[in-house]
């Protein structure tokens, strides 16, 4: 089977650089949608909008990937799952200058993990966080058992958006046998 269209969703936390990451990849201008968050229990806060990125890129050997991203709220949200839909994978970045990036990464997982286990971390915003060891993200993979590929990027760099791009695809054509 040849899929000519992949979805790819990008999620993670605020000012991670989810919009960001698409950006420097889509070759279209990247179109924010609207949409409409009804949360009842705030009635005055009845109506939020909230902006869906979406761009396009095409992959050397004609493949279209279309590049979803998630709004950026933090807590979950039902609109996550409405994204997800027909995903071929995520790509969950965390901002690693944030306060407590590893509760970030375990809840964004928990979020995710749902609609799919073809999951890239992208750890972003390390230039802002020397400080801090990376390698609390190794050890922390390790000690919940769990082997998802990981990049520490940076997403205004076009080259390190494009290689998470290539990771899920890779893995999705692996796994399923999904090559030309
Ligand atoms: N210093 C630094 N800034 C970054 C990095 N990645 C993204 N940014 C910036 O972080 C800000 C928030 O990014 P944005 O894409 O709006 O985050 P979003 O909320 O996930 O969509 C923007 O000003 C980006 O240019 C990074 O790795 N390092
Ligand atoms: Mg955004």
């Amino acid at each position: 089977m040849i899929l000519h269209q992949y979805k790819i969703v990008f999620g993670g936390t605020m000012g991670s650089g989810k919009s960001t990451a698409i950006k420097a990849l889509s070759e279209i201008e990247v179109l924010s949608t609207e949409a409409l968050n009804t949360d009842t229990e705030s009635h005055e806060k009845l109506l939020t909008t909230v902006g869906i990125d979406y761009g396009e890129l095409t992959l050397d050997d004609g493949v279209k990937v279309g590049l979803y991203g998630t709004p950026g709220q933090d807590r979950f949200d039902f609109i996550w799952a409405v994204i997800c839909k027909g995903a071929i994978g995520t790509i969950v970045m965390i901002d690693h200058a944030a306060e407590n990036p590893l509760l970030d990464l375990e809840q964004y997982l928990q979020a995710f993990q749902p609609f799919g286990h073809n999951i890239v971390i992208a750890i972003t915003h390390i230039d802002r966080m020397p400080e801090r060891t990376l390698s609390i993200y190794r050890d922390w993979l390790k000690a919940k058992e769990l082997n998802y590929p990981m990049f520490f990027i940076d997403a205004r760099q076009q080259d390190d958006v494009l290689l998470l791009v290539e990771t899920l695809i890779a893995t999705i054509e692996v796994h399923y046998g999904l090559t030309n």
